[in-house]
């Protein structure tokens, strides 16, 4: 009996070697590897930060330590209960680091109040603090206390956590070596709750993240999401009229709703919060991190690089990549945004070759900026392949001028007339064809833009067919000459690359779609008119009034292959991506009454520009 058992565990043994069977890698446990501590680490003002520390069990050799700091919470929380995977990837975690998470001030289990972006203090005395002196105190703390480190430091982070990574830079501790802000928010009235004063609706439902004081450190969270009737998210905030009219789901507990409403302009209250003003002096080596169809945070990533490029001598080098938010983070292997594919491996081929050689240079090598990474990885998003660049924007890229002109062209000759429509705040454009409801606005950036194309109250100017490739790298400037029967307005512009008839669907295309004839959007961004001179200080518009409104458009690195076209869309509604705007000129859009909504028609004048950086 036995000898039958034997060549039958033999037999399994040499089918599952030879026959191709998947070998059931069994999924790297962390617990096996890891030991992990919980402690709270006393603030220079008493408060305590509940930090999670996982140590290598090979206790043989010595690590750097690896931290995010965080609003979403360091769980689990408990001796035995351990995080899937710790770090910034699978390649960190299975070499061995130490990993530190810590819930920040305010939030989960740490004590404190928390406060949004909290404003940086320059100069802080005695117990003053923000979260440069508690990102300073806890690195003191875990060098010190913390068994077989080898005294460097290094701090990743994605998009909150990114803010915070940033935010370490400031009065950095001596041990701080490596820092990769991702994503990182670098100021709230450009990223996330607002575009050039807009505010975006469609973060309406994750305020409730943000808005909640709790009174005691908790492992559960204390706030809850409304639930909302429906699932169609145009319907129901059209349906909910003017934006005082969701107070009855958002009480005054919710502080974060609360000062959204009373700071509608670019007051002191935001000013303080951006970090970007602060990025000067910079000693740590930096990587900052970016999707380039991050509908989230992108004024955040550009902004901190160029100005640490700007204002500091530090090792400093920039990814982009062809990611929506947070997506380089993930393992997935054919990487798309939406319906557009643009290739394989290559979130994980960053985590491998870029993020883990740029920590273990400064963590465990020689630290001396000989990395050997390129100061400026961008993805072409167009010929869907990575470039590299000495500078970002690249030198050589040259301006090119085209007009929003007569018969609907993108010309590079001006226009007399203008063009004009009615804008209705009662059928506003919808920012995508997709019905659901969403917490925050994700695949719109690479949405097909053919159904807003085709509505009377979206302009349309496009060029002809290319007749070889256009390479368009780094800012996108449109400068437009406008006038509306109304006296305010929003303005939204649309880089959208046209594919032609012969292009071919991918996996990514939706059922209701063919890539043939596709209408990219590259680029897009809305300017409230009120904010078209100063951010602080909102003007009406004077009715009928030719006036400038220029709208900076975030950077891109795309290439318009030949044979499509560049198409630019200029409509007044965006909805409920972003609010709807009275069109008549209000103190406070966040108090308009339903009378103050009115239907207005607007004018673009074909003298109106779009500025391109074309790469020779
Ligand atoms: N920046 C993103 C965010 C902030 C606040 C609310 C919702 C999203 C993020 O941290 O993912």
């Amino acid at each position: 009996m036995r000898s039958v058992r034997f060549i039958l565990l033999g037999a399994l043994v040499f089918l599952s070697c030879n026959t191709g069977f998947p070998q059931e890698t069994k999924p790297y446990d962390v617990k096996e590897h890891y030991t992990k501590q919980e402690v709270g680490i006393v603030m220079r003002d008493g408060v305590k930060l509940h930090t999670t520390i996982y140590s290598p069990k090979d206790t043989t050799k010595e690590y750097p330590i690896l931290m995010q700091r965080t609003p979403y919470s360091s769980k689990p929380y408990g001796k035995d209960k351990f995080r899937s995977k710790v770090g910034p990837n699978e390649f960190l975690m299975k070499e061995g680091n130490i990993v530190v998470y810590q819930d920040v001030r305010g939030r989960w289990m740490s004590e404190g109040v928390y406060d949004n972006m909290r404003a940086y203090i320059p100069n802080k005395k005695g117990k003053q603090f923000d979260e440069a002196s508690d990102t300073y105190d806890t690195i003191d703390w875990l060098v010190k206390n913390v068994a077989n480190t080898n005294g460097r430091v290094g701090i990743w982070g994605i998009s909150y956590p990114g803010f915070y990574s940033t935010y370490s830079l400031l009065d950095s501790h001596p041990a701080l070596k490596a820092v990769s802000p991702q994503a990182c928010i670098g100021d709230f009235f450009f990223d996330d709750f607002h575009h050039n004063g807009a505010y975006l609706l469609s973060y309406w439902r994750v305020t409730a993240l943000f808005g909640h004081e709790k009174t005691k450190p908790v492992s559960e969270p204390w706030y809850k999401f409304t639930e909302l009737p429906s699932k169609d998210q145009y319907q129901f905030f059209l349906d909910a009229g003017p934006l005082q009219n969701l107070d009855k789901y958002y009480k005054e507990d919710n502080v974060f709703w609360t000062q959204l409403k009373e700071h509608p302009n670019y007051d002191e209250f935001w000013q303080k919060r951006g970090i970007i003003q602060h990025l000067k002096k910079i000693k740590p080596a930096v990587m900052v991190v970016g999707g380039l169809f991050d509908a989230e945070d992108l004024y955040g990533p550009f902004e901190t690089y160029e100005n640490i490029e700007k204002k500091s001598d530090n090792y400093n080098i920039m990814v982009f990549g062809p990611w929506s938010h947070g997506d380089w983070a993930r393992t997935k292997k054919r990487q798309a945004v939406g319906n557009v594919y643009f290739g394989d491996d290559l979130s994980r081929d960053f985590q491998k070759n870029v993020e883990t050689t740029f920590f273990n240079h400064f963590l465990k090598g020689e630290a001396n900026g000989k990395t050997g990474l390129p100061e400026i990885q961008i993805f072409d998003t167009g010929k869907k392949e990575w470039n590299s660049f000495e500078s970002w924007p690249p030198a050589t890229v040259e301006k090119k001028i085209f007009y929003l002109s007569e018969d609907d062209a993108l010309s590079d000759k001006t226009g007399t007339g203008y063009s004009e429509f009615t804008s209705d705040p009662k059928k506003p454009v919808p920012y995508s064809e997709d019905v659901k409801m969403v917490f925050t606005p994700r695949k719109y950036m690479t949405d097909d833009q053919r159904f807003a194309a085709r509505r009377p109250d979206v302009l349309v100017f496009e060029t002809s067919d290319l007749t070889e490739d256009v390479t368009l790298s780094g800012e996108v400037l449109a400068k437009l000459k406008v006038a509306t029967t109304g006296t305010d307005a929003d303005w939204i512009i649309k880089l959208v690359d046209v594919y032609p008839d012969d292009a071919t669907d991918t996996q990514e295309t939706q059922d209701h779609l063919k890539m043939s004839n596709y209408h990219m959007m590259v680029r897009s961004e809305v300017m409230r008119g009120r904010f078209r001179n100063d951010f602080s200080k909102p003007e009406p518009f004077i009715a009928n009034k030719k006036t400038d409104v220029n709208i900076k458009l975030q950077d891109i690195h795309h290439t318009f292959k030949k044979g499509h076209k560049i198409q630019i869309q200029v409509q007044s509604t965006w909805f409920p991506l972003i609010d709807l705007n009275p069109q008549t000129f209000v103190p406070n859009i966040f108090k308009a009454d339903p009378s103050d909504f009115t239907k207005q028609t607007h004018k673009v004048y074909h003298d109106s520009t779009v500025e391109f950086s074309v790469l020779k």
